[in-house]
């Protein structure tokens, strides 16, 4: 399998799922603003969305899968021994369909415009509003001293949380919010995490050295 990544972005929550699993799809890096990718395909036919993560099947039609959920979800169900999704057709399933698409609207896609810089000053109070009070509902979550958003169990909203905390380039100010960024540092010290960084930072640069070549 192929992902293709981008740098800090959430591409992180699913290298971080592939980690867990002990797979290791090849990577490929996807420069969002240089619009270049590391293997020189054109990133619009891979994606005419052209957005990351898409993840690219070994079946015979080498079929390109888009949507951090979508792609984190699908790979956890071929493991679920895993731990990182319940299954299917389960209330824990249609909870954690509930987390990860709140992370998805009240969180990731709430941040972009806020790091883009493309708002009006109302916007930004809007914005950073919406983001604080979904940051202090997984804080909220957090302070019976579980470990992850869902106990003791590590699961793809826990990756997908850590991938998507740009708060600092969003200029949302967290720390009050000690039991999140407490999980966080917890996530951080993952294997599993730890990995996801080093792959990104060492195909980035490859990537570049290619392009100054
Ligand atoms: N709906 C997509 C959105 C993914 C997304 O926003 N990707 C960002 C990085 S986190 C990206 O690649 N942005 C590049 C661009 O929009 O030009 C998902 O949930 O996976």
């Amino acid at each position: 399998m192929k992902l293709y990544i981008a740098q800090a972005t959430c591409s992180l929550a699913v290298q971080a799922v592939f980690n867990e699993l002990g797979l290791s799809p090849e990577l490929i890096h996807y420069d969002v603003f240089g619009k270049s990718t590391s293997d020189n395909v054109d990133f619009a036919n891979v994606n005419p969305l052209s957005y990351v993560p898409v993840l690219e099947l070994d079946n015979a039609d080498k079929e390109r899968m888009t949507e951090t959920i979508v792609i984190a979800s699908y790979l956890a169900d071929q493991y679920p021994d895993s731990g990182l999704m319940p299954a299917h057709g389960t209330l824990e399933r249609v909870r954690m369909d509930q987390l990860l698409t709140f992370v998805a609207t009240e969180i990731a896609q709430k941040h972009i415009p806020l790091m883009r810089k493309l708002m009006t000053e109302e916007g930004v109070a809007f914005t950073t509003n919406k983001l604080l009070t979904a940051y202090a509902a997984l804080d909220a979550r957090l302070a019976d001293g579980r470990a992850y958003l869902t106990g003791e169990q590590f699961t793809v909203a826990d990756a997908y949380v850590w991938a998507t905390m740009w708060h600092e380039r969003s200029g949302v100010k967290l720390d009050h919010l000690t039991n999140l960024m407490t999980y966080i540092a917890r996530i951080e010290a993952r294997p599993s995490v730890q990995k996801a960084l080093k792959d990104e930072a060492e195909l980035i640069s490859q990537h570049r050295a290619q392009l100054a070549a």
